[in-house]
């Protein structure tokens, strides 16, 4: 009897695991650039332009290792292209990067003037899930 009510309880928890699992698959993977990647001279406006981000969803920025890198940056320093401190650098050529919170979302480029002169910057809004 008391097996029973473990296999019941047991039962239970993986239909809610599960459960969990297909919330969370519903989520959506966003190639920045799509197949031009993260680069410099392209308009990262007109690409977000369309796409609804929530919280949840994630941002893959594909490069070159070494030819660009990834900072997720504030408002002002989105506008000005300041770049933060190397060690908040994104630099695997393929980061993944979760957008954990809602509001508006800044990347840029931290190499010599990618952002400043050519750009390589992206500003998102990101809706609550
Ligand atoms: C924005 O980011 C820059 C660069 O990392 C930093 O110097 C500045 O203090 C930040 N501003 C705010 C309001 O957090
Ligand atoms: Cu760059």
């Amino acid at each position: 009897m008391a097996f029973n009510h473990i296999v019941v309880v047991s039962t239970i928890l993986v239909a809610l695991l599960l459960s969990n699992t297909s919330v969370a698959i519903e989520s959506t993977q966003y190639v920045v650039g799509d197949s031009s990647g993260w680069t410099i001279d392209y308009d990262y406006i007109a690409w977000a332009k369309s796409k609804v981000f929530r919280v949840g969803d994630t941002l893959v920025f594909n490069y070159p290792k070494g030819i660009h890198n990834v900072f997720k940056v504030n408002g002002t320093a989105f506008a000005n292209c300041i770049i933060p401190p190397p060690s908040e650098a994104y630099t695997s050529g393929h980061d993944i990067i979760a957008l954990s919170a809602p509001g508006k979302t800044y990347f840029l480029c931290g190499v010599e003037e990618h952002c400043s002169e050519f750009n390589q910057k992206l500003a998102i809004y990101v809706r609550a899930s």
